[in-house]
């Protein structure tokens, strides 16, 4: 076990007695989501894993340590903390030695699983190619995690504060699967349909955890970016919520918003116009995926 890592009691167990466990980010808990919603979110999406026969492992950096596996404190202090930095691939070293806290992307948030050997995880949206990427180069660099650690990410596609276009193309450059759950379609995450394709459909979890075992035993390295459509009820006005993107994008340009700090203004302005209609939608999802991933981790 890597010398910076620390298991949570449960997740200790579940590693000793082989059992299935799914993955969880806390970037969402720290910066996607509003207090207290954030925390009761993390605490039921925990809840609805181990209903599904899974034991769960919320990810974060605390006081330089990393963690696989919060305790419900924990996990409150991640939702009320201000200044938790939000950390993706290249901010680990700095605040390991510098024993700080911070919240894990899905990269780093992947990372830190597949150090303790979890290879399934269920969060709401993954970063991708930004609108405008040919200019500004921001490409999260949650699609470079995809591409060479093993850990399948359970999603519900991605908000079109990104290029979904561009996004799918990165993906298959970097060879990463991208396999829509019961749908030939990539959601984008606050509805079901994106107009773009997914690379193969999948009916079932097995059949999910059966494409993932394929890809790892032949030895192909990185991950896979699973599409789980928010359901029906809990989706949202298509041309509301484009409209609404819009107008974020042109307000993070007009304010010079750049690297790090763009995905969390434009998800903090889609909720400040859409009020709770969009929290309890992203909300759902969440909740969507986890119950997605649990079933994947069983069969897997
Ligand atoms: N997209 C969402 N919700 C989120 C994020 C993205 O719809 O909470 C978070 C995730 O933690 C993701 C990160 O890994 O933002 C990507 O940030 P960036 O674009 O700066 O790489
Ligand atoms: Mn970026």
């Amino acid at each position: 076990m890597n010398r910076y890592l620390d298991l949570s009691e449960e997740v200790r167990k579940a590693i000793e007695d082989k059992k299935p466990i799914v993955a969880l980010e806390s970037t969402i808990i720290s910066h996607g989501m509003p207090y207290p919603q954030n925390v009761e979110t993390a605490l039921k999406v925990e809840e609805i894993i181990r209903e599904h026969g899974a034991v769960p492992a919320t990810i974060g950096i605390i006081g330089g340590r990393l963690k696989a596996g919060l305790t419900s404190e924990e996990i409150d202090y991640m939702g009320r903390a201000k200044n938790i930095a939000k950390v993706s691939r290249r901010d680990i070293p700095y605040l390991v030695a510098h024993k700080r806290d911070g919240a894990t992307t899905v990269a780093s948030t992947m990372i830190i699983a597949s150090m303790a050997g979890i290879r399934v995880f269920a969060t709401g949206g993954v970063g991708g190619v930004h609108r405008g990427a040919e200019k500004t180069m921001d490409i999260s660099a949650d699609l470079e995690e995809l591409a060479m650690t093993e850990v399948a990410v359970v999603c519900a596609g991605a908000k079109s504060i990104l290029d979904l276009g561009l996004t799918l193309e990165y993906l298959e450059t970097k060879g990463v699967p991208v396999l829509g759950y019961q749908t030939e379609e990539l959601p984008a995450f606050y509805t079901r349909k994106s107009g773009f394709a997914v690379d193969y459909k999948a009916d079932t979890p097995e059949e999910i955890a059966d494409i993932l075992r394929t890809k790892w035993d032949l030895g192909l390295k990185g991950g896979a970016l699973i599409a789980n459509p928010i359901p029906e009820e809990y989706s949202m006005d298509a041309d509301l919520i484009a409209r609404v993107i819009e107008d974020a994008v042109k307000e993070a340009e007009a304010l010079g918003i750049k690297g790090k700090d763009t995905t969390p203004f434009l998800l903090a302005k889609i909720k400040e116009i859409t009020g709770g209609e969009s929290l309890e939608s992203n909300i759902q999802l969440v909740y969507n995926n986890a119950r997605l991933a649990a079933k994947i981790a069983v069969s897997l």
